[in-house]
């Protein structure tokens, strides 16, 4: 378990937007600042293929984008689904997060909803993913779709000075998905759960099988009972697995991430690699990888070496 954290973020991508996050924690901002200056320049940053602009086209070669956030005080969640052409979906899913009430838009909705509060727009689709899409054999059952191999959905989850919690997502959602698919990301308790009184947990995946388990959900429950976050991360994700054994489901990837309102963080993966970043309470901001050989989950910080080798994110 690593201890003493105030961020943890999912994939090696999220590194420079946790770094640019950790200088505004240290200047006792609120933790949304944090969250959404992690999420955006993830967001912004076009060699990302797979969270905002430059994302992953759907199967008619848009860019079609799921985010969410969730307050860990009040509880309050707001998402977009399947929205288009908006330059910064996390903005908007903050934004909606202050609501009782329509707080989860889907499409046209979210699109006019983020026109009439001014929202930035631009054309998603850059000349990379226009590039990847037309190269891709579109033929490929749609049953079968996986998480992109070399980087998913960005999770930031932050506790500020004042021990609020909150978290974020944004994801351009699986390659070639059929148009209007919506994943786990945007769905409260599948793709993100916070709670300020117990702790926050992530997932990054494929969707559909994070949201058969409500993962995050289920990893915050176990923090509320008592359990570390890297035993609750291990321990949702092992029970998850064995009931899809159960009933002959073949799983796609899953990799999760939780800290708990103390600061200790935790990770759990399918994965043999699956790259996350964490700031500590000295606001120094590490790569860690969890690896899964055999069901069995270790962490570790990567070297020089491993890095050069890693083919992923
Ligand atoms: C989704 N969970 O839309 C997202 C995609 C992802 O690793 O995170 N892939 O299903």
């Amino acid at each position: 378990m690593i201890k003493n954290c105030c961020m943890i973020s999912t994939w090696k991508m999220s590194l420079l937007g946790m770094k640019r996050a950790a200088p505004l924690l240290k200047r006792n901002v609120p933790v949304h600042e944090a969250i959404l200056m992690a999420v955006k320049t993830v967001e912004d940053d076009p060699a990302i293929s797979s969270v905002g602009y430059g994302g992953l086209p759907n199967l008619n070669g848009e860019v079609e984008l799921d985010a969410a956030y969730m307050n860990g005080d009040t509880l309050g969640f707001g998402g977009v689904m399947s929205v288009k052409n908006i330059k910064n979906p996390i903005e908007v899913a903050f934004d909606l997060s202050h609501y009782q009430r329509n707080c989860l838009l889907s499409d046209i909705g979210a699109t006019r909803y983020a026109q009439s509060k001014g929202f930035a727009f631009q054309n998603m689709l850059s000349p990379e993913s226009k590039k990847r899409y037309d190269q891709t054999d579109k033929m490929r059952d749609s049953e079968m779709l996986e998480a992109y191999k070399e980087h998913d959905t960005v999770c930031v989850i932050g506790m500020d000075h004042r021990r609020s919690m909150a978290c974020g997502v944004s994801t351009s959602g699986l390659f070639l998905k059929m148009p209007g698919r919506v994943g786990d990301s945007p769905i409260i308790g599948s793709g993100l759960y916070a709670d300020s009184e117990v702790g926050c947990a992530a997932a990054t995946g494929v969707g559909e099988d994070i949201m058969k388990g409500c993962l995050s959900f289920s990893i915050v429950e176990k923090m509320r009972n008592g359990i570390d976050p890297q035993t609750a991360c291990e321990t949702a994700l092992q029970q998850h697995l064995q009931r899809f054994l159960r009933c002959n489901h073949s799983c796609g990837s899953i990799s999760v991430i939780a800290m708990d309102c103390y600061g200790n963080a935790g990770a759990a993966t399918t994965l043999s690699a699956f790259p996350f970043v964490v700031t500590d309470q000295n606001f120094s901001t590490q790569l860690y990888v969890a690896s899964n050989i055999g069901g069995k989950i270790s962490i570790f910080q990567p070297d020089q070496g491993w890095l050069n080798s890693y083919r992923g994110d």
